[in-house]
């Protein structure tokens, strides 16, 4: 039997911090679901579909990564496709205290386990909502998202420009 693992997150848009820990479990796992959570009552810069095609844009190159979109609760994505493990990056201590908060409800839920990776070094500070922010203004995200994702930056926030 293959061994899976869940890569769960909201991707608006992924990052190279995603992406690391994306690369880690693709190493440790046969096939890594990298899972964008549909959040209605969060308005996105990207589109689901977007991001979806961001994400297998990015990781095409690690070929045992396979991307989709679920609404409703990881555990149940989990439940139906028999995923035991959860794969989380971890970036500080502030993330810890949410994620273990998840991690304990999800297990309690339905038994899957979460694993936790250190992010590198590199990537601590690095957020989607961060990286949106400083693109909105016109700064130098480009070593913070992989290339197709600073196109597609700079494609949908032209107009937000400081001046
Ligand atoms: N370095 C390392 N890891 C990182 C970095 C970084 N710089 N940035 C993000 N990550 C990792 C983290 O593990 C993070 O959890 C994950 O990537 C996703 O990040 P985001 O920002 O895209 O996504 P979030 O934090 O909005 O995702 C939250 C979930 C969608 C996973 C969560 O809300 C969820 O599971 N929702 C589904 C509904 C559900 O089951 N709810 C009950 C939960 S108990």
């Amino acid at each position: 039997q293959l061994r899976r693992a869940v890569c769960p997150g909201s991707f608006d848009p992924i990052t190279n911090g995603h992406l690391d820990i994306i690369a880690r479990a693709s190493k440790l796992y046969d096939v890594v679901h990298v899972v964008v959570m549909i959040n209605q009552s969060k308005q996105g810069l990207f589109t689901v579909d977007e991001r979806i095609g961001l994400i297998r844009d990015v990781t095409a190159e690690y070929g045992n990564v396979e991307v989709e979109a679920y609404h409703g609760l990881l555990v149940d994505y989990c439940k139906e496709r028999d995923i035991p493990a959860i794969v989380k990056g971890l970036r500080a201590v502030s993330d810890f205290d949410y994620e273990l908060q998840m991690a304990q409800m999800n297990n309690g839920l339905s038994g899957v386990e979460t694993l936790f990776v250190p992010t590198g070094p590199t990537y601590s500070f690095l957020s989607s909502s961060l990286v949106k922010e400083v693109a909105a203004w016109g700064g130098d995200v480009s070593h913070l998202v992989p290339p197709a994702v600073l196109a597609a930056l700079t494609e949908r926030l032209p107009g937000k420009r400081r001046g």
